[in-house]
């Protein structure tokens, strides 16, 4: 376990939470499973042990997340009153950036801070810092914690550790999974969570607006390298022409991943003054490695990062190149 040393941070933790009477909790931009699951897990931990909590949010919640127990709790960093809390915790955030400005801004002014996550490419960017790089999600390291600190799950604290192990593994199938995994999940499942809710939310939602950008995306795709990297792209065109929310572009780069005989997936997102990179691998190339190259990082298996000008064609011919180094090596 990549940390100080996990029980002392623990014990550390422990403390900071029993003497915080304010205590915020945030996670990393564009909400995923398991940045809001690790959010609403502790969100229902401190609130059940009666703490003063507040969930602050800066994107809108995927429609997919809305089941969660505590997803119409959180304020958005303008609804933030206080100008310093007793305790800050970070979840599910590789670094302080990631947070957003406004939320930086906060972070930073927050008596003691904590992070925890499971990116490996997390800087220990607070006072306590609980970082497990073999845990499949924050909300497989949250787990532990709440085990180690001998807090008691419920069924919605269940739920929402439960959401973001299911999706940060793509559904149990990415090679992150351990036996600690299903261990973990077998214990959520004994809180009898609503296991068909869950997946269905989850997986078999999707709108039709997302769904016509899925399309559109799909007829931009071009294959390289003996058909071994396959890229796609969304423009802002394709949002506007679809009315697909910009957060609807999640799910695109796992299917073009699926494609047989494809190892390593692209999606460039045009924005108005960059484009966004994500990449999906199966079985050899290192994405986080690659990420890295365009400010970016993440897992071995699913990374992203970002091009700091918004020509598609530039940062294609940047991505291929940068992969097909990793394809000789
Ligand atoms: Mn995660």
């Amino acid at each position: 376990m990549k940390t100080n040393d996990f029980q002392t941070e623990l014990s550390n933790l422990q403390i900071a939470i029993d003497s915080a009477k304010s205590i915020a909790i945030a996670s990393h931009l564009s909400p995923d499973g398991d940045n809001l699951g690790s959010i609403n897990a502790m969100y229902g931990m401190l609130t059940n042990l009666e703490k003063d909590t507040t969930f602050i949010l800066n994107d809108e919640v995927p429609q997919s997340f809305k089941f969660l127990p505590f997803i119409d709790e959180f304020k958005s960093p303008d609804e933030i009153k206080e100008k310093s809390f007793d305790l800050f915790i970070a979840l599910d955030c590789g670094d302080m950036n990631r947070l957003g400005d406004q939320v930086k801004k906060i972070f930073l002014s927050s008596k003691n801070t904590v992070n925890i996550d499971h990116h490996n490419t997390n800087d220990f960017f607070a006072d306590i810092n609980i970082v497990d790089v073999e845990a499949t999600a924050t909300c497989e390291v949250l787990f532990d914690v709440f085990k180690n600190l001998k807090l008691y799950l419920d069924k919605k604290i269940a739920t929402s550790l439960y959401t973001g192990i299911s999706t940060d593994t793509g559904s149990f199938k990415y090679d992150s999974v351990r036996p600690k995994t299903f261990e973990i999940a077998a214990e959520l499942l004994k809180f009898k969570i609503n296991f068909n809710e869950i997946n269905t939310c989850i997986y078999q939602t999707r709108s039709k607006e997302k769904t016509d950008l899925l399309v559109r995306s799909l007829n931009s795709i071009k294959y390289f390298n003996d058909d071994k990297i396959a890229l796609v792209k969304v423009t802002i065109d394709d949002l506007k022409k679809t009315g697909a929310k910009k957060m609807d572009s999640d799910g695109i780069v796992e299917f073009v991943r699926d494609i047989e005989g494809v190892e390593v997936a692209v999606l460039l997102k045009e924005k108005e003054n960059a484009v966004r990179l994500s990449m999906r691998s199966k079985s050899f190339i290192n994405c986080s490695k690659v990420a890295s190259k365009f400010n970016g990082g993440g897992h071995i298996r699913a990374a992203g990062g970002t091009f700091h000008h918004n020509d598609l064609d530039k940062a294609e011919k940047d991505v291929i190149s940068a992969l097909m180094e990793e394809f000789d090596q």
